[in-house]
C-alpha cells in the first residue's frame, strides 16, 4: 500500500468508501473498514471521518490517519461527545441551493450562507426551478440583496438555463458541496453538472412544496473533468450555524451599522445614536433582515456559551484525572488505591 492519500466518498458506520485522491474519476471506490470505535487518528486526536476527508490506509486497508482538513462544513451537534458534526471536509465551494418555486426563503439563505462562510470555503447561491417562475432574474436580484459578496445564479435543469456559470466553477481539483432544503433540486443539479444520473432524485409532495428527503446520505461524486461534487440530504434548519465571525460575513451590512452605534454595548432597541434603529427607520435595513440577524446572533451567543461550558467541563475532568494520578504517585507504587 502506498502513502498516497485516499478521498472519502462515503462515510458509513463501520467502513469508508474511498477513492485515490488523484485520478479518482478513473477508479472504482474501495471499501476501507474502520476500527471498532469508528474513529481515525488525526492531529486533533481520534475523530469521526467525514465525506471529503483525506485518509492514509495501513497495510490492511484500514484508515490509519486522517490528514488535516483545509476546510470543513460543520453543523452544531447535540451529541455529548463532540460539539460539531462535519458534513463535508476539504471543500472549496459551497453551493447554497434554494428553489425559486415555492418562493425562496431569504432567512434560510442567510442561515446557509453563515454555515458556508464558517466552513472556510467560498459560498455561491444557486436558485433552482427558474423554469417555473415568470421572472427568475428579478427574484435572483432580490436574493442577491441578502447574499452580500456572493454570486447568485438562477438555473433551470430541464431547460439547461443559467448552468454555464455554475459549470465554470468545476475546475479540476476543486471540491464543491451542495447544501439546501429537501426538494430544492440538489441531486438534480449534481446530475446536471456530472452529465449523468449519479444520484436519485425525488418528486415533491403535492401542496406543501416540501421535499421528501430523497437523498439519505452524503456522497462525493468525482467528475470526468477532475472536479468533485458532494451531494447531501436536505438540511433541516435546526442546529445549523452559528458563529460570530461567519455572521459578520453574512450580515456585513448590519455589522457596519452596529459599529456605528454610539454605545459599544448598544442593544439596538431604544438607545440614542443607534445606527441600526436609524437604518430601520429610513428603510435602509429591512425589519425582516434585522430579525433574521437577531435570531442567528442569539443562537451564536447560545452556542458559544454552550461550547465554553463544555470546554470548562472537559478541562475540569482533565484536571481531576491529573490530580488523581498525582496523589497516586505520592502514595507510591505499592500504596492501595482509595
Ligand atoms: N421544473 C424543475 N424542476 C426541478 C428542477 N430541479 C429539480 N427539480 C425537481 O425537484 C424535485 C426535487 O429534486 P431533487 O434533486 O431530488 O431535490 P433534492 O434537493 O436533492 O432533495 P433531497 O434529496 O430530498 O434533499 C424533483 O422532482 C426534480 O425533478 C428545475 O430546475 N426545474
Ligand atoms: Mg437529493
Ligand atoms: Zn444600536
Amino acid at each position: 500500500m502506498t502513502d498516497d492519500p485516499w478521498r472519502v466518498v462515503r462515510a458509513d458506520k463501520g467502513a469508508l468508501l474511498v477513492l485515490p485522491a488523484h485520478g479518482a474519476a478513473e477508479h472504482e471506490p474501495v471499501r476501507a473498514p474502520l476500527e471498532r470505535d469508528g474513529l481515525v487518528a488525526s492531529d486533533e486526536g481520534r475523530v469521526v471521518p467525514a465525506v471529503g476527508d483525506l485518509v492514509e490506509l495501513d497495510e490492511h486497508g484500514t484508515p490509519a490517519r486522517l490528514l488535516p482538513r483545509r476546510s470543513a462544513l460543520v453543523r452544531d451537534s447535540a451529541g455529548r461527545t463532540s460539539l460539531t458534526q462535519v458534513l463535508a471536509a476539504n471543500v472549496d465551494v459551497v453551493l447554497v441551493v434554494e428553489h425559486l418555486d415555492p418562493d425562496p426563503d431569504l432567512g434560510r439563505v442567510e442561515r446557509l450562507l453563515t454555515l458556508a462562510w464558517r466552513s472556510g470555503a467560498q459560498p455561491v447561491v444557486v436558485l433552482t426551478k427558474a423554469d417555473l417562475v415568470p421572472d427568475p432574474q428579478g427574484m435572483a436580484q432580490d436574493v442577491a440583496q441578502v447574499a452580500l459578496a456572493v454570486d447568485v445564479h438562477a438555473v433551470s435543469v430541464p431547460s439547461d438555463e443559467g448552468l454555464e456559470p455554475v459549470r465554470a466553477l468545476l475546475e479540476p481539483g476543486r471540491t464543491l458541496v451542495v447544501v439546501g432544503p429537501s426538494g430544492a433540486g440538489k441531486s438534480t443539479l449534481v446530475n446536471a453538472l456530472a452529465g449523468r444520473e449519479v444520484m436519485a432524485t425525488g418528486g415533491r409532495r403535492e401542496g406543501d412544496g416540501r421535499g421528501r428527503h430523497t437523498t439519505t446520505h452524503r456522497e462525493l461524486v468525482p467528475l470526468a473533468g477532475g472536479a468533485m461534487l458532494i451531494d447531501t440530504p436536505g438540511l433541516r434548519a435546526v442546529g445549523l450555524v452559528a458563529d460570530a465571525d461567519a455572521l459578520e460575513h453574512t450580515f456585513a451590512d448590519v455589522a457596519e451599522l452596529v459599529a456605528a452605534c454610539r454605545f459599544a454595548d448598544c442593544t439596538h432597541v431604544a438607545e440614542p445614536g443607534c445606527a441600526v434603529q436609524a437604518a430601520l427607520a429610513d428603510g435602509e435595513l429591512s425589519e425582516r433582515r434585522f430579525a433574521s440577524w437577531r435570531k442567528l446572533e442569539r443562537e451564536a451567543a447560545y452556542q458559544e456559551r454552550r461550547t465554553d461550558a463544555r470546554l470548562a467541563a472537559a478541562e475540569k475532568a482533565r484536571f481531576k484525572k491529573l490530580t488523581q494520578t498525582y496523589h497516586r504517585t505520592l502514595r507510591g507504587p505499592g500504596a492501595p488505591r482509595r
